[in-house]
């Protein structure tokens, strides 16, 4: 009998115990509409932006009052990412304006490192500390001693100047902390990456296959409501997670899968495909290599092989792999974002590539889409000087397969080793709470611990400014010009961030900091501007538009070159990989010593007594700069510790009591955690939101509110193919009384 996916969420509902599922996939669009009507009425100006509370960067508007006051945020309607509506996160942006606790002006260290002892500078002060330190770095060592980490628009700048100062080392979390994986995976298969949005053609799929992502809770916005169209036209969701997250509530399939075991569902769906003879053959055929070599490698990995291994029983692999064949071409296996998981992450996404090439859903209508993006000429500069030597030169002959820079690589790389020549000395953090954003925190301490410079540009106090040797406050991105957003979509637009106030307090927006370093550096001819303005204006008016269009847009969108949004029927393409070919069988990763096809390997169980720690994404919150963030504590303020009942029943713990988690290495969080008991997260695991348990007292909102994740992620599975940091082999215990503690953390 078929079920209906309403019948399904009734009977899911009613087997996780009766919760009701209030859904942020249908319900939370509602409050940041876009009135233009209220301009005129309440005498508002509106000023387009960008938002900077995530990475899904959509474009809006900031609406301020008569007495030019900033009210509120709105999407544009122009835009693909957010088609005129925002989330919960992007409406509540207006708090990281009015959050009293930010940085407010120049801060040089006074006290130990970490013990948030500063003294107020000002901007003069503050620069000439951190060009001295550099200088002298450079003189010591290199200028290639210096590294930038950075995550969101301004560290464009920040890049700039350091690539001009002499020094290549740049990284954003976003990359071995996050979608490193599934970029090398998807270029070792297709010849290209997944990229940001992804082009995944969600609104048009009939199948949409989520491996652990979990949309609804990730709220990528335009995802969200494609997935959200996607239902309404009946489209079927299957969701393997060990946890019933709300995608799984939309799902007409569960896979309650056991954690860590994801790559050999993945072997016995691509198994079912293959020898059920449900592939799409003409597209196979013409499009693929290694057809006959995966045809032989997946002979043994059937549904009864995983279903020993997963616990997802045979008939649910058999039919869930026939739903995805039904579909094609318009179905998706997700690739997910956030995919450093178990250290055998490239491989996870390169078994996700594949399935993908068998459906045929690649450069199909419903399956993944060709995005187009456009190409904005750099504002004239000399050429920058020839870099000696980069992080890489600290990990001979590793991770070659990596196209980006890796954050923790640049964190290993400044804890000095006898076979080093040289390691980092100095880093500018823009933009990155490090010390819970890397996993190993005791790591990061410790190459912080041998840096001769810490420069740190925020607009919180946040664990990493405690560190820093100086602080610099950036003013929010509603108080500032950027780069010109350009990411690629269905079509090519062009976004403006502008600023719908002055910047309060004595904070400073990224361009004027990197080019004020610029000048104190010696380096005044690479930033020939005055003004930002000037740059954007420039580069506005090579592509036809100006700043002046711009400001009053918002959004403009532009015609794709060609029409190849999705192959033609019987298109021959050529793909950029070594044959040419989309490659089940990967020759590149064969010439650099590693599986040319997917395998799957055992990982390590919890001990008795412990729990597989994972963890992910609320709504209302990103990683953890939202913590404080007024607006959307009100509507969430500290994380809670998801366990199953029958294991609290075995531990006497009751709901909303509040405990300790230990992890296999002893480490205990600093703060206790609220419990919740739910049929929701598998027994063997328990699940908490990430970016809580902050721990500097500048927080008044957020500090010692939930516990962190990431001070429990002692345990690194790094990816020996592109030196992803997975972090989900950590497994905890519970304490119900707060442990004597050695040392007291500040
Ligand atoms: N609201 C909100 N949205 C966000 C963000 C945010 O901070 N807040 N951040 C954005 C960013 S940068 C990213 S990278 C994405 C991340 O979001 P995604 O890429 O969607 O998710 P992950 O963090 O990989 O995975 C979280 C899910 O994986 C499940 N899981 C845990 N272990 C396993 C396993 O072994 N197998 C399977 N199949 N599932 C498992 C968890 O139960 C959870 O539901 O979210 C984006 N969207
Ligand atoms: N334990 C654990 N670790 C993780 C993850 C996880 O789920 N669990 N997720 C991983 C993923 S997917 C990602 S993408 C990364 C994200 O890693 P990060 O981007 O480092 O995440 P946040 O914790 O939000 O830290 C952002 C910092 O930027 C500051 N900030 C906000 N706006 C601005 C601005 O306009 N200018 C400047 N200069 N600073 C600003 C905030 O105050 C905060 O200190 O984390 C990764 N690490
Ligand atoms: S998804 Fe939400 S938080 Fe992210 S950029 Fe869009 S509106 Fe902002
Ligand atoms: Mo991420």
């Amino acid at each position: 009998m078929k079920t209906t996916r309403r019948d399904f969420i009734k009977i899911s509902t009613a087997s996780a115990g009766g919760i009701a599922m209030t859904s942020p996939v249908i319900n939370w669009m509602s409050n940041g509409k876009n009135d233009e009507s209220e301009l005129d009425e309440h005498k508002m100006k509106r000023y387009p932006t960008y938002c900077e509370v995530c990475f899904w960067k959509c474009a809006g508007w900031t609406y301020t009052n008569a007495e030019g006051k900033i009210k509120k945020i709105a999407g544009n309607s122009n835009d693909p990412h957010s088609n005129g509506r925002f989330c919960p996160r992007g409406t509540g942006g207006v708090g990281m304006y009015y959050d009293e606790d930010r940085l407010k002006t120049p801060l040089i260290r006074t006290g130990k490192p970490g013990s948030q002892t500063f003294r107020e500078a000002s901007w003069e002060e503050a620069l000439d500390y951190i060009a001295r330190g550099m200088q002298k770095i450079e003189k010591e060592h290199g200028p290639d001693c210096m590294a930038l980490f950075t995550h969101g628009s301004g560290g464009k700048f920040l890049g700039h100047m350091l690539k001009a100062f002499g020094s290549n080392n740049i990284a954003a979390p976003s990359y071995a902390q996050c979608r490193g994986p599934r970029e090398v995976a998807f270029f070792a298969t297709y010849g290209s990456g997944v990229g940001s949005p992804e082009p995944t053609d969600i609104r048009d799929t009939k199948c949409l296959v989520l491996i652990g992502s979990h949309i609804g809770e990730n709220m990528h916005n335009g995802q969200v409501q494609e997935m959200s169209d996607a239902i309404d036209k009946g489209a079927t969701i299957i969701t393997v997670d060990p946890r019933y997250s709300t995608a799984a509530s939309k799902s007409k399939y569960w896979l309650p899968i056991k954690p860590a075991t994801d790559i050999a569902l993945l072997l016995a769906w691509t198994h079912v495909i293959i020898y059920e003879e449900l592939y799409d053959k003409k597209y196979v055929e013409k499009y693929t290599f290694g057809f006959d070599e995966l045809k032989e490698h997946v002979k043994n990995y059937t549904p009864e092989w995983a279903y020993g291994i997963t616990t997802i029983k045979p008939d649910v692999i058999r039919k869930t792999a026939k739903e995805m064949a039904n579909a094609s071409p318009a179905v998706i296996v997700h690739p997910g974002r956030h995919v450093t998981w178990y250290g055998d992450d490239t491989q996870r996404l390169r078994a996700v590539a594949i399935l993908n090439a068998l459906l045929g859903s690649w450069g199909r209508r419903g399956g993944f889409y060709n995005p187009e993006g456009i190409h904005l000429p750099k504002f004239p500069a000399p050429k920058y000087p020839k870099i000696k030597r980069t992080w890489r030169d600290a990990f001979p002959g590793k991770y070659v397969l990596a196209d980006l820079a890796l954050a923790s690589g640049m964190c290993d790389a400044t804890i000095p080793t006898l076979d080093r020549d040289c390691s980092i000395k100095g880093w500018i953090v823009n933009g990155t709470n490090l010390i819970s954003t890397l996993p190993d925190m005791q790591n990061t301490l410790t190459a912080i611990s041998h840096l001769e410079l810490l420069v740190v540009i925020d607009t919180m106090p946040m664990e990493i400014t405690g560190y820093a040797d100086v602080v610099l406050p950036e003013c929010t991105y509603l108080e500032r010009y950027d780069m010109l957003r350009t990411s690629k979509h269905r079509f090519p637009t062009i976004a403006l961030r502008m600023p719908a106030s002055e910047p309060l307090y004595n904070s400073k927006p990224d361009w004027w900091i990197a080019k004020e370093l610029g000048n104190r550096l010696g380096l005044q001819d690479y930033f020939k501007y005055n003004d930002i303005t000037e740059l954007l204006d420039w580069q506005l008016k090579q592509v036809g538009s100006s700043l002046k269009e711009m400001q009053r847009i918002g959004v403009k969108k532009l015609n794709r070159e060609f029409d190849d949004l999705y192959f033609q029927e019987n298109e021959d393409v050529e793909f950029n990989t070594p044959t040419g070919k989309i490659e089940l069988y990967s020759t590149d990763l064969e010439g650099e010593g590693f599986d040319p096809m997917p395998k799957y390997t055992a990982h390590p169980e919890p001990q008795e007594g412990f729990y597989r720690l994972i963890y992910g994404r609320a709504p209302m919150h990103t990683f953890s700069r939202t913590a404080n963030n007024p607006n959307l504590t009100d509507l969430m303020d500290e994380n809670t510790v998801w366990i199953n009942p029958k294991v609290a029943k075995e531990w006497y713990l009751e709901n909303n009591q509040y405990i300790w988690l230990q992890n296999q290495d002893g480490v205990v969080s600093t703060f206790p955690i609220k419990v919740r008991i739910t049929e929701r997260i598998r027994w063997d695991s328990v699940y908490m939101v990430h970016g809580f348990g902050h721990s500097n007292k500048k927080l008044s909102r957020a500090h010692g509110r939930g516990a962190s994740d990431s001070e429990l992620i002692t345990n690194v599975m790094l990816d020996p193919i592109m030196g992803g940091t997975g972090m989900r082999g950590n497994f905890v215990t519970f304490l119900t009384e707060e442990p004597v503690r050695k040392e007291v953390k500040s």
